[in-house]
């Protein structure tokens, strides 16, 4: 069955007079089963250009959306509504007149473009809050096999009430056969939703709705696991150079999108407080903070960006040495090379529908993850010591004990963390999703 898949960003790049397949993020994970199957992602492109490129193995349908409408449908509706209010930052919450109007013909653009790629039969896969409304629009358009899978948290029924399209948004995601999501909490909520905003009945995974039966499931996210255990030797030199950089120190890493969700200063306030506490190490130890820029249009990144980098300066001056702020998209192999170098990883999110930093970490370094509760990824990954990014006291203790573990409890816990994330491999998630959708 062809398969059509509608994500907001395209999976390529230009390079010169062509285009080649970018294969970060999504696109990587999905690039195998749209080659297996042929296939078509449907993204949102520049207006005005190429509407339709075709690369070996994939077609990339762009949708043009006019800058105005970005405006609301992207930067406003999904990255200032449906963002803030689902990781729980009621504060960073926004709404504006028109917003939900444009997020409501984007969505329909893209289920319209979909369609006249895939016709009735064949097998769409929506991804993530940008496009919650494309399972419905599909269904009406005549679609058959439809399923979406939300790459974010998802909040208790309090706090998704908060948004006045939540009904609607709900009702558009069960056009859905399948709604694919992280953990069994976020499917538990989900289901508390559909009950509490549309009075559907739910049942053992899944609501009746429509006089259909729409599953339900938690589809934990996972990695490369082959492709990032090859890169450990391509990455080898590299960090053992930025390893030299910083001779006689220990190094942890931390390397994040700049989001408030992620949780970096108060990575860095908990770092700081290690430091007063446990002196014994100030002179042995680097914390290297990498930090990916991300939505610098909107304010509350602009206001992050500005925080972040006083705490960034202030630790710098007080720790001499001890705290490295890198602010730049490193390449893949430059991202994990200062995973390798690093025995120690600093992933602190308040809120997180999976990371997967700590999944990364674990298969190209030797060393342990510590791990917010507050991340989806919390639940799957065994060996790593759990942290509350929110209590500085309790990230320095962790941290303090993390140095100094013994050899035999570090062996017990890296085999239990790479069990844990052999287990989520991205490929078969790809697949069971697929498969769950086409049963
Ligand atoms: C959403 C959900 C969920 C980071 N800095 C650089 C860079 N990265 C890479 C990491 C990782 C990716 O970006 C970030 O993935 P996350 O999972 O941590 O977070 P989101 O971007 O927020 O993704 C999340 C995910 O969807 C999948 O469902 O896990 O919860 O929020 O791969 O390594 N990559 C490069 N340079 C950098 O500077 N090349």
């Amino acid at each position: 069955m062809k398969l059509v898949v509608l994500a907001n960003r395209e999976p390529v790049r230009r390079v010169g007079e062509r285009y080649e397949v970018a294969l970060g993020g999504l696109a990587a994970a999905l690039y195998p089963a749209i080659q297996a199957r042929g296939g078509v992602w449907v993204a949102w492109g520049p207006g005005g250009q190429d509407e339709r490129i075709e690369l070996p193995g994939l077609v990339v349908r762009r949708v043009p959306i006019s800058a105005r409408r970005v405006a609301g449908y992207y930067r406003g509706f999904a990255n200032q509504a449906l963002w803030p209010l689902f990781h729980l930052f009621l504060e960073h919450f926004r709404i504006k007149r028109g917003w939900w109007r444009d997020y409501r013909a984007a969505n329909a653009a893209f289920a319209k473009a979909a369609f006249q790629e895939g016709g009735p039969d064949a097998l769409y896969w929506v991804h993530d809050y940008h496009l919650a409304l494309a399972p419905a629009l599909l269904r009406e358009a005549g679609a058959r096999w439809v399923g979406i899978f939300w790459h974010i948290p998802w909040p208790p029924l309090e706090v998704l009430s908060v948004l006045p399209e939540a009904e609607a948004l709900v009702r558009g995601m069960l056009g859905a056969d399948l709604v694919g999501l992280h953990t069994p909490d976020y499917v538990e909520r989900f289901l508390e939703a559909a009950r509490g905003l549309l009075g559907v009945r739910v049942t053992e995974g899944g609501v009746w709705f429509g006089g259909r039966f729409v599953r339900v499931a938690a589809f934990p996210i996972g990695v490369d696991v082959a492709g990032l255990r090859d890169a450990r030797e391509r990455v080898r030199e590299r960090a053992a150079e930025i390893r030299a950089a910083f001779p006689g120190r220990r190094i942890l890493v931390g390397a994040d999108r700049l989001d408030y969700t992620k949780g970096i200063p108060e990575r860095i306030r908990g770092y700081r407080r290690f430091l007063e506490k446990y002196p014994e190490w100030v002179g042995k130890v680097v914390f290297l903070q990498l930090t990916a820029p991300s939505r610098e249009s909107v304010p509350a990144y602009r206001g992050l960006k500005s925080r972040l980098f006083r705490l960034a300066e202030a630790t710098e001056r007080r720790f001499p040495g001890a705290f490295v702020h890198r602010y730049a998209a490193l390449s893949r192999d430059e991202l994990l090379a200062h995973f390798a170098a690093a025995e120690l990883t600093l992933v602190t999110p308040l809120r997180d529908g999976m990371n997967l930093v700590a999944m990364e970490y674990a298969l190209v370094s030797e060393g342990l993850p510590l791990l917010s509760r507050f991340a989806g990824a919390a639940r799957y990954l065994k060996g790593a010591f759990p942290v509350n990014p929110y209590d500085p006291e309790g990230l320095a203790d962790a941290l303090a004990e993390a140095l100094v573990l013994s050899q035999a409890e570090r062996r017990a816990r890296r085999t239990e963390l790479l069990a844990s994330v052999q287990g989520l491999d991205v490929g078969n998630w790809t697949e069971g999703f697929l498969e769950a959708l086409s049963k």
